[in-house]
């Protein structure tokens, strides 16, 4: 009995290692294991006769058969990788399979085209010294309007067609989505003493019609500069530098009188139309220029609100558009494409 275990052991040996190596493809290789490991296979019978044979037999045979199931497991892999080297060699010999080719590219998020643009504006302003700090966008009617010289009923208050969280009742102070980020002027120098040279980002939301260069939404950066002896000319050297930098040399810019209640001279800088070159178009009204910011130099009556001595100090603001700036960079000819999440549109920048 104890032999004739034995020998089939023997014999499954040598027969399953020559089967084997004869095993040139997959399907081969699959029945070769069924016959030898698999559930019905010869060393499977043999491990499972096993608990019928005497104890000291038992012992002897099982570790052999064990020892035999354990060799024959790692050859067949061996023999698996073997062919699979074998394979690759020849899809390489017979140029099916050109190792040498770049992956396939795994697709990677980035960033949104206005979050670019924003932080090449910001490091901008940043390399020429100004910190940037940020504010609320829900807003007091105080900091958005009141602060900044345009009282209740004051006409002014049509140039920023606005969305209320809350109106003014029982006692309660008006609340809304800020129209501009000119409030953090206020809200900074409320809290710190001249010399002031900050950027200060962030979401916009107006009360009105989309055309292709408006949103309801927009993105700002506010930008304000106070100290002894500041002029018109910082003013037009530092914007007139930023645009420069942004855009090329090559592009024309303009400054234009403009009014806001907050300044005292106000401008707007203009640029160029990327579309038309200045001839006319849709995409800058058939003016020939498109805005990207307004400015001006702080009114007097808003330092001396927040305890500067307006005789000793001045200072210059803006305010840009970052959507705007974003299509005259990159030729851009409608704003609404920005937000619509397509990704054909977002995956160029
Ligand atoms: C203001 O918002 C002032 N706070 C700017 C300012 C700051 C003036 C400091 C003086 C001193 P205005 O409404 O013009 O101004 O908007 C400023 C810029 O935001 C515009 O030049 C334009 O680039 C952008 N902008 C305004 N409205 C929209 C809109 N609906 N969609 C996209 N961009 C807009």
């Amino acid at each position: 009995m104890m032999s004739s275990i034995a020998e089939e052991l023997e014999s499954i040996d040598r027969e399953a290692r020559a089967a084997l190596a004869e095993a040139t493809e997959e399907g081969q290789l699959e029945s070769w294991w069924q016959q030898y490991l698999g559930r019905r296979g010869r060393l499977t019978q043999v491990l499972r006769s096993l608990p019928s044979l005497p104890l000291e037999e038992r012992r002897q045979v099982g570790a052999r058969a064990n020892a035999l199931k354990e060799a024959l497991q790692t050859a067949y892999e061996e023999r698996r990788a073997h062919l699979e080297r074998v394979r690759l060699a020849r899809e390489v010999a017979q140029a099916q399979l050109d190792v040498s080719l770049p992956g396939r590219p795994l697709p990677v998020g980035r960033l949104h085209p206005i979050t670019q643009t924003l932080r090449d504006i910001l490091a901008c302003f940043q390399s020429m010294g100004f910190q940037v700090v940020e504010g609320p966008e829900v807003e007091w009617d105080y900091y958005n309007f009141e602060a900044l010289l345009i009282p209740k009923d004051h006409p002014a208050r049509d140039m920023w067609a606005t969305l209320w969280v809350d109106y003014e009742r029982d006692g309660e102070r008006p609340m809304l989505l800020r129209t501009h980020t000119s409030p953090n002027q206020v809200r900074y120098m409320e809290r710190h003493q001249p010399p002031i040279r900050i950027v200060s980002p962030g979401r916009c939301y107006r009360y009105e019609a989309t055309d292709p260069t408006h949103e309801w939404m927009l993105t700002q950066v506010e930008v304000l500069a106070v100290d002894e002896g500041i002029s018109m000319a910082d003013l037009k050297g530092t914007l007139a530098d930023f645009a420069r930098r942004i855009f090329g040399a090559e592009r024309q810019v303009r400054f234009r009188c403009e009014y806001y209640p907050f300044v005292e001279p106000g401008m707007d800088v203009l640029i160029d139309c990327f579309q038309c070159r200045g001839e006319g178009c849709r995409t800058c009204g058939y003016t020939g220029w498109i805005e990207i910011l307004g400015s001006g130099m702080v009114h007097p009556q808003i330092l001396a609100n927040v305890g500067y001595d307006p005789e000793r100090y001045t200072g210059f603001a803006a305010g840009l558009g970052v959507e705007r700036i974003a299509m005259l960079r990159h030729g851009i000819d409608d704003i609404r494409l920005f937000y619509q999440n397509d990704l054909r549109f977002l995956e160029q920048f």
